[in-house]
């Protein structure tokens, strides 16, 4: 008997990757979609025929409900979420309403239809924000440093408080950030490997970025999205790190990116102000043993291997 899960946020950048993880799998795969006039299935057109889909909106709890009764899932993995950093400023409530109380919805949904459900939560690195240690691993404190990563530490703590007060089968994934072709263009990694095949291509010649010396631990999605499958096949449900264990800063990104090319960076490079946050995540880097030791976890693609792959896709999407 095939097991069936529900993916809520599957036409987002991991929702793509965890797509065809549980296909190849053999799972019966659904996805919750929001209505909206346009779609946004740009990620997911390739598994258009192999997936079903049912509406519904992290704000409306009613919607989570039938989704869960329409599709009957085994597993459901919460990766629907206001996930870039910058907008949580500029729209903090929506943040907390979607990133955080939306995992509340989510689980009372699951509680009430059917508590047996094995639940991942997508947790962050950002929850560590100003760092108290590194490396970051399960048991190092959080102090979040904007609005996204306090909206996301309530999500863990939730999901921890569901599984010790209910039982339940509740994973927190922390993943340190994850990147591919396919994510989004307004994030730093995928900026860069747009404005360098621009710059390459002639289409442009100017890349502006805000600060340079923010550093992050960049890992490959279709790695990640693999651990997330793993701790929901544990015995028990827990909390894993999810990491590389290497940190670059962004100026490293942009040298990396630009010298795949054969440019120099300071010749297209700016920084603007505008583009600096309120507060800065100034470094992150993870400890990723205990998804190591107890999942089996390992990472394929390393940070110099993950640039050159971005830099060619969108090159060959741009040419
Ligand atoms: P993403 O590309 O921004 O995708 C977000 C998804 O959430 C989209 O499918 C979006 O749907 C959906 N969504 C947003 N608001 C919704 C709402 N109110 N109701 C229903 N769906 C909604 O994010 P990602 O990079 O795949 O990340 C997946 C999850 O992991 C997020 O929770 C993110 O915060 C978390 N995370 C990401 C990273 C990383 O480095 N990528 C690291 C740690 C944690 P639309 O297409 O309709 O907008
Ligand atoms: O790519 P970013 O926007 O990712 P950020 O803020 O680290 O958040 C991502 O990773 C988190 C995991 O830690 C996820 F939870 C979250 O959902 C998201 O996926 O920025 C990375 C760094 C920051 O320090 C930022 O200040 O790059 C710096 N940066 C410098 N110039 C820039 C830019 N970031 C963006 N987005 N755009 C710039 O022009």
């Amino acid at each position: 008997m095939p097991k069936t899960a529900l993916i809520t946020g599957i036409t987002g950048q991991d929702g793509s990757y965890l797509a065809e993880v549980l296909l190849e799998q053999g799972y019966d795969v659904w996805g919750m979609v929001r209505r909206a006039s346009t779609e946004s299935y740009e990620r997911i057109e390739h598994l258009r025929d192999r997936v079903r889909f049912v509406q519904g909106d992290l704000l409306d709890q009613p919607s989570l409900t039938s989704a869960l009764l329409q599709a009957g899932p085994d597993e459901v993995y919460g990766l629907a979420a206001q996930s870039f950093v910058p907008t949580s400023w500029s729209q903090p409530v929506l943040t907390a309403e979607f990133t955080a109380v939306g995992v509340t919805r989510l689980l009372e949904a699951i509680r009430q239809v059917n508590p047996a459900i094995r639940f991942y939560q997508a947790s962050s690195s950002e929850m560590f924000g100003k760092v108290r240690e590194t490396p970051q691993n399960e048991l190092t404190p959080f102090h979040p440093r904007s609005p996204y990563g306090v909206a996301k530490a309530y999500g863990h703590y939730i999901s921890v408080n569901y599984r010790e007060s209910y039982g339940m089968f509740c994973c927190s994934g922390i993943l340190f950030n994850h990147e591919s072709p396919r994510r989004g263009l307004e994030f730093v990694t995928r900026k860069v490997s747009d404005g360098v095949a621009r710059i390459k291509l002639g289409m442009t010649d100017t890349l502006t970025l805000g600060n340079l010396d923010a550093r992050r631990d960049w890992g490959y999605a279709a790695d990640y999205v693999r651990a997330m499958w793993l701790m929901l096949q544990a015995d028990t449900a827990d909390d894993y790190v999810v990491a590389t264990g290497v940190t670059h800063s962004v100026q490293e990104l942009v040298e990396t990116a630009f010298g795949y090319v054969g440019l120099d960076w300071r010749d297209h490079v700016r920084t603007d102000p505008a583009l600096i946050r309120p507060a800065e995540v100034d470094l992150l880097v993870g400890d990723a043993s205990k998804a190591h030791g107890e999942l089996g976890w390992e990472a394929t693609v390393d940070f110099t291997g993950l640039v050159q792959m971005m830099v060619d896709a969108d090159l060959e999407r741009l040419s």
